[in-house]
């Protein structure tokens, strides 16, 4: 653990009374009672008494944990941030973010699609370990509109119930889709004081929906022509400004620019050559880009600003539809429900004034894994995640020991990926051939070096068997079946 950290920690866990009779038990010497040991008792108690009342116990607030902001888009692509290199789309607030902060250019999502992606995120778990590995799972035991969906168990740990008990006031706003009412996957059982939004993700998919959810499924009615995202974010600023005091963990999963491709104002985009749905979804991301400016202005407005680490990023890459006139992919190959890069690599950002260093750029290699154990370091907590590394000294600007290998597995269809140094190994169906990529010089993944490089085939063919745990809810198929008709299908069916 570095030094800044440790310091949080102490001065955290000594907050308030344990500080000052801390101070005075190191101070007063069990001794004869003297006039010597009596001026010496004084001078403690007056040394003591400063240390609570004067500025310095000010300075000690500050190193307290900080609140912690998780702002997750749904679906935007790694080109579609003008910071990320974006040609077409306007998004002034999110590149004010990295120019204040640190930018990763090596990030991956969790997974490929919503559901498992957020499992990961929430439960510092790989998806070969984690409960929830694609968006429907096989005979899985709840169900919404005939999709049957696989809730988090009882027994799953999330960051939020990792949170809540250090002391952190916890909400959440957005997309859940880990579980619907009445399951054992409901973010009431998972952590969360508050919860706002959907909990189902297809019904995410309605932005003008006659009802939002609270909690664990209290049903809030929403006035005809609401346009959701508008309450949703309006909710977690509230939440922000009545847990001003406390530490708190926001995490805002917002379901923009997931289809339905529908904005209240497309009008910036307007006198573009684009489809309309390609104008809506740039709207979309604009329309979020105003309200991470809104959020950033709020913290400054109550003077936590320094207090506050922010983190933006995506759940997964990009659809079909923007990947030409947007180049949403960025510089990578394939989309949304692939484990190439275009599907897993995310934009990331993190801003910590004070801490995080200012217009940086790190191409440390990490996921949304890792959000689990980095989040837990920042509270001053342990935890005992398993897949899940803290990022926290490369925030801070330190050297950090290259990452243990990212794994992935993703089931409509089967695919797994891995991601360790410079190699990117992905394959359908366990006994397939493996395909290896150099991302660094080849980010497209164009040229398969599989054949050249049999030692790193055979690691990484080991690397995906030993990370792949059974589970019935996710058969893991040797050979892809029908590959074409599986993407077609799953297309339609993974509209999620
Ligand atoms: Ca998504």
């Amino acid at each position: 653990m570095d030094s800044a950290t440790s310091r949080s920690r102490i001065l955290f866990r000594t907050a308030g009374g344990p500080f000052s009779s801390g101070f005075l038990a190191i101070a007063l010497p069990a001794a004869p009672f003297d006039g010597i040991f009596l001026t010496m008792r004084f001078f403690a108690a007056f040394v003591a008494l400063i240390a609570v009342f004067s500025p310095w116990a000010c300075a000690k607030d500050a190193e307290a944990p900080p609140n912690i902001i998780f702002i997750m888009a749904d679906d935007q692509g790694y080109g579609d941030l003008a910071c990320y290199g974006s040609r077409h789309l306007l998004t002034p607030n999110i590149d004010r973010l990295a120019s204040e902060g640190m930018r990763f250019t090596h990030c991956y999502a969790g997974s490929a699609v919503c559901a498992p992606t957020r499992c990961v995120l929430m439960t510092g778990m790989h998806p070969g370990h984690c409960t929830r590995r694609d968006n429907t799972a096989t005979g899985a035991l709840d169900s919404f509109k005939g999709r049957p969906l696989l809730p988090l168990d009882a027994s799953d740990t999330t960051i939020a119930s990792s949170l809540q008990k250090a002391g952190y006031a916890t909400g959440g706003f957005g997309k859940w889709g880990l579980g619907n009412p009445g399951t054992t996957g409901t973010p009431d059982r998972h952590g969360f004081d508050l919860f706002f939004g959907y909990l189902d993700q297809v019904h995410a998919h309605d932005y003008y929906t006659d009802h939002l959810v609270k909690n664990g499924g209290e049903k809030v009615p929403m006035k005809k022509g609401t346009y959701s995202h508008i309450p949703i974010f309006d909710t977690a600023l509230q939440f922000i400004r009545d847990n001003v005091d406390n530490p708190f963990f926001c995490y805002l999963p917002v379901c923009l620019p997931h289809g339905k491709y529908v904005t209240p104002n497309n009008e910036t985009y307007a006198g573009k050559p684009w489809p309309l749905m390609v104008k809506n979804y740039a709207a979309m991301i604009t329309h979020l880009d105003r309200d991470v400016g809104r959020l950033m202005a709020l913290l400054k407005q109550l003077k936590i600003d320094e207090k506050t680490i922010v983190f933006y990023t995506s759940d997964n890459g990009p659809n079909p539809p923007f990947v030409e006139p947007l180049e949403s992919a960025g510089p990578f190959r394939g989309i949304k429900r692939k484990l190439t890069e275009g599907g897993l690599r995310v934009p990331m950002i993190a801003r910590w004034p004070g801490k995080i260093r200012p217009k940086t750029e790190s191409d440390f290699v990490w996921g949304h894994v890792d959000f689990f154990a980095t989040a837990c370091e920042l509270a001053g907590i342990k935890h005992g995640k398993k897949d899940s590394i803290s990022i926290l000294p490369t925030l801070l600007g330190k050297a950090q020991p290259q990452r243990q290998p990212l794994y992935w597995e993703i089931h409509h269809p089967f695919q797994q990926a891995v991601r360790t140094g410079k190699w990117k190994a992905l394959r359908y169906g366990t006994k397939s051939p493996l395909k290896l990529f150099d991302v660094i010089s080849d980010p497209g993944e164009a040229k398969d070096l599989a054949a050249e490089n049999p030692a790193i085939v055979r690691n990484i063919e080991a690397i995906m068997e030993k990370e792949h745990t059974p589970s019935r809810f996710f058969p893991a198929p040797e050979k892809p079946k029908n590959r074409k008709a599986g993407r077609k299908k799953g297309a339609k069916k993974q509209a999620s």
